[in-house]
């Protein structure tokens, strides 16, 4: 065992500022990824034919879909074989699939599994992936160079695969929107023993760099037991000036050009210390989704592996991307859509949306490394009250813990935190508690892991241990089945459960990617082995989901009798298919401006690619915000899907009650204008969750069609709701340029929630500049738009439950507009079983607004009588109005407003939010018929 890292002692003394960039591998650090970049070069330096080619007489079209083989040339005339499939998936996705027979390799290593790692899309499809599939039903038309098959709806979309040189086009109405293998970079290294190198390599085109060893400082242990396995492609976004996705990295949400850089953008789970913005640098998790927009048609890969990934892109004419990973299968799918939402929508059918959370989750969360004691807590939480201002969660890190021990506390510092949680239960309020998968060695739970082979392994397949915040540890297998079980026990519903019988705890796993003091960049051996000996390498950054997936199962099982039902779980490593089960935050950022300013694109790049429960560390994790960036980080903060504050634990207390005025009004504000607006989220989320449409939705996505709307990263949609936010992220800033596009819409300034009294309207599209003070959050709204909130403070969102609504109501130019809003118990799964209701609004003609439910059983809450909407707001009504009349519950009855300008209130409409109704603004002395 290494002693502890330097990377560890940075932990515990949080004295540098920067990245430890020789901490972490770059491409040329990484055998695979500086063999394929120089794979890819000779073959574009020589002109030369790709050593791939898909043997015609092996293509079978059958039910399931198409068979074949592709043959590798080797240069002493021999052929290596890989079988691949081509399935059309559920949404008119392609998969193309490789592998690699491997029955007769018997690896120098006893233990590990010699096969390529097949399980990824397991972990990422929702379900069942043979469910997924459908039978390719399709006309195929075979030629001597390949086939082709049309599909998808009106049969719009082609594809073509060609067989030598191996290469499938996808054309959308006509034009050819991505060629994969375009460049000929596909590549797989396939099986061989060390000794047969030099007859299994092709001099001419190849590399052997790092083939059997890891030269690289801290993984010179790797045992690499398999040699080089390496899978890569190339494919080409046809005239893309834009691709987006791959997340998680610090960096603008339109990609960057790598290939002339050092710096491939790299997908390997990893707890980057100190972590730099704009960088190409891989994070805590990571989505292989690469998508590329323009007018009228966008394009996704979704790259179906879990190892240690690189993507260089090359931005020309259009957008090349080559994918190099460390091994698993070569497999993908190609999801071709109209808009960049409906690449959502199918990404969704297949990987599955986000969570429905419980409502709770979209307040706001008081976090901290770390609440010393009860009292510590209990006083954090009178004092938000006492300064009225709402909070929903406040959380425990791992000083709750004895010594680091998880399923334990601390009873010295927590002595009756069953007491505590029960306090926090008055008015409605939650803990969130940590468990890390680092198990400290010699302790029950560590044991019984151990003992029943539940550990994750070291080549020896033996409990590997290594070092974290507990000392020694083990590390929970969360990829062995059999490990559920346990973990599950662990969270029981019971007064012996170390949450004892609660309802109103939920949990955070951090450190999953795994984080490891003393491993390879700071995370585990590659040769580790997992469930069925596989290897660490092929499975890393499916291995934080599982985790979160276990404690997320764990949750279920314990809330099942509770009204409390949906699961509350915060990761830092994600991948694909995390938006199932899990919020994620950006993990460790800094208390500085650029970290404000880059969360916004982050965020962005999440829920472009179907994760939208997610949001960045308000306040900067590492050191201390101004009093300025704290306040204009809530202001950005409250818009995040995902609002939490938190802060390290040598940074000075920051709980927004601590700041002098206005500071604390204005941060008070904030949070209060977020929970004003927890109607429209809760509704954006119900959305998300059917449809994968995102909660922060880019201007890209609104507009694919305008050029300039591609490229905007410092402002966004809250999802359809109309609203339009650019944040202040500019230190003394006294005015932010506001970018409007030029799509014939009206917008009315909203700032800080609230019409100005005459609904003033934005000039004209373009950039316009816009004066800001401290206090104010510049908001939008887009004509046309409907949505709902509940304007009355409340300590929690519970206590909101039962409060009135407002309606606000943003007319375009022809009077209408349209909005939703989705209410349901806020907490159980009722909802799917039809306790919901789905409201719709629908304004016309500048005079008449119509609420139907749509959907929905209508009954949504437990005991409540009606609740009621209690205002509505009209921006943009032209004409004076003589009367306002209702038509609700049979009846019909006339009621009070107020007009000023354009902006229109009509005062207590009292109408049971949740039935149909309708209003006739008149502007005639008699009442116009309904
Ligand atoms: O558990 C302590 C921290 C936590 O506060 C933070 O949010 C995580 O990202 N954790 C990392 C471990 C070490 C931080 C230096």
């Amino acid at each position: 065992m290494k002693g502890l890292s330097i990377f560890a002692l940075s932990y515990l003394v949080v004295s540098a500022t920067a990245v430890k960039h020789e901490l972490y591998k770059e491409c040329k650090d990484s055998g695979f990824c500086l063999r394929n970049r120089y794979y890819a070069g000779k073959i574009s330096e020589l002109n030369t034919d790709a050593p791939y080619n898909i043997d015609p007489q092996s293509v079978a079209v059958l039910d399931r879909g198409i068979e074949g083989v592709i043959l590798k040339d080797l240069p002493q005339g021999r052929q290596i074989p890989f079988q691949f499939e081509l399935l059309l998936l559920k949404g008119d996705s392609i998969r193309f699939r490789v592998d690699e027979d491997r029955k007769n390799v018997k690896a120098g290593h006893g233990k590990v599994n010699v096969n390529r790692f097949d399980g990824t899309a397991n972990a990422v499809f929702d379900d069942d992936p043979e469910s997924k599939r459908l039978t390719l039903d399709l006309k195929v038309s075979k030629t001597k160079s390949g086939l082709l098959f049309n599909y998808g709806e009106k049969n719009s979309i082609r594809l073509e695969l060609n067989y030598s040189p191996l290469k499938l086009t996808v054309s959308k109405d006509g034009e050819q929107v991505l060629v994969v293998n375009d460049k000929q970079f596909m590549n797989i290294e396939h099986y061989r023993a060390k000794e047969e190198n030099a007859d299994n390599i092709n001099a001419e085109l190849e590399s052997d760099f790092d083939m059997f060893k890891d030269s690289f400082k801290d993984s010179k242990d790797d045992s690499l037991p398999l040699g080089p396995e390496a899978v890569a492609l190339d494919a080409t976004f046809v005239d893309f000036q834009h691709v987006y996705g791959i997340p998680e990295h610090a960096d603008s949400f339109s990609l960057k050009s790598t290939v002339n850089t050092d710096a491939p953008y790299r997908l390997y789970n990893l707890d980057i210390f100190e972590y730099e913005t704009d960088s190409r640098m891989a994070m805590y998790g990571q989505i292989p989704l690469l998508m590329g927009i323009k007018k009228d048609v966008s394009v996704a890969i979704f790259w179906m592996n879990s190892a240690d990934t690189f993507v260089d892109i090359d931005k020309q004419a259009s957008v090349n991307a080559h994918w190099m990973s460390e091994n698993g299968l070569l497999d993908f799918i190609i999801l071709t859509g109209d808009t960049p939402t409906e690449i959502n929508t199918k990404f969704g059918l297949l990987t599955g949306n986000v969570q429905l959370p419980q409502k709770f989750a979209l307040g706001y969360h008081q976090c901290r490394w770390n609440y010393l004691t009860e009292e510590d807590l209990l006083d954090v939480h009178s004092k938000m009250d006492e300064n009225r201002i709402p909070y929903d969660t406040i959380w425990l890190d791992v000083e709750y813990t004895d010594k680091k021990k998880y399923f334990t506390w601390d009873e010295s510092l927590f002595p009756h935190h069953i007491k505590m949680m029960e306090k926090l239960d008055e008015t409605g309020r939650n803990l969130v508690v940590i468990v890390d998968p680092h198990l400290k060695t010699e302790y029950d739970v560590s044991d019984y892991v151990s003992k029943h082979n539940l550990a994750v392994n070291n080549v020896d397949a033996e409990p590997y241990k290594g070092h974290c915040w507990p000392g020694e540890s083990i590390w929970i297998d969360s990829l062995n089945s059999k490990a559920q079980e346990y973990w599950t026990s662990l969270f029981q519903n019971s007064t012996k459960a170390f949450i004892g019988k609660q309802n109103n705890v939920y949990l955070w796993n951090d450190m999953n990617e795994p984080a490891i003091f003393n491993g390879p960049e700071t995370s585990a051996p590659r040769d580790n082995l997992h469930y069925d000996n596989w290897e660490h390498r092929s499975v890393h950054n499916i291995y934080g989901k599982s985790f979160h997936e276990l404690t997320y199962n764990a949750l279920v099982e314990r809330l099942r009798e509770s009204t409390r039902q949906r699961p509350f779980v915060l990761t830092r490593a994600f991948f694909a298919g995390s938006q199932r089960t899990a919020a994620m935050w950006t993990g460790d950022n800094m208390a500085k401006w650029e970290y404000l300013k880059i969360s916004i694109p982050m965020v962005l790049s999440l829920n472009a690619v179907n994760m939208p429960f997610s949001g960045a560390d308000v306040g900067g994790f590492f050191g201390d915000p101004t009093t300025e960036l704290l306040t204009r980080w809530y202001q950005t903060g409250i818009w995040y899907p995902f609002f939490r504050a938190h802060a390290h634990i040598d940074s000075r207390r920051r709980e927004p009650y601590l700041f002098d005025e206005p500071y604390l009004s204005v941060m008070r504000d904030a949070i209060r204008l977020r929970y004003a607006l927890l109607p429209t989220f809760y509704t954006l989320f119900r959305k998300s969750s059917l449809t994968g449409a995102p909660i922060w939705k880019p201007m890209a996505f609104e507009y694919p069609g305008d050029e300039k709307c591609l490229e905007v990263d410092d402002q966004f949609y809250l999802g359809d709701s109309g609203l339009l936010v650019k944040p202040v992220t500019e230190q003394g800033a006294s005015s932010v340029d506001v970018f409007i596009p030029n799509d014939g819409q009206v917008y009315y300034d909203y700032t800080n929630g609230r019409f100005n009294e005459k609904a003033l309207k934005v000039k004209s599209s373009g950039t316009f500049t816009k004066s800001v003070e401290l206090k104010d959050i510049p908001v939008f709204v887009k004509g046309g738009s409907i949505f709902a909130r509940q304007d009355r403070y409340r300590r929690s969102s519970k206590l909101m439950e039962n409060d009135p609504y407002t309606i606000v109501v943003a007319l375009d130019k022809n009077g209408a507009a349209e909005g939703s809003l989705y209410l349901d118990d806020g907490e159980s799964f009722g909802y799917t079983e039809g306790e919901y209701a789905d409201i719709s609004f629908k304004a016309t003609g500048g005079n008449r607004l119509v609420s139907t439910i749509k959907s929905g059983n209508g009954n949504y809450g437990k005991d409540h009588g009606d609740i009621l909407i209690e205002r509505i707001i009209i921006a943009g009504v032209e004409n004076k109005v003589n009367s306002v009349i209702i038509l609700a519950d049979g009846k019909k009855w006339e009621t009070q407003f107020v007009q000023n300008g354009s902006l229109f209130e009509i005062k207590l409409p009292n109408v049971d939010v949740a039935s149909d109704w309708s209003i006739q603004l008149s502007s005639s002395v008699e009442h116009d018929e309904f």
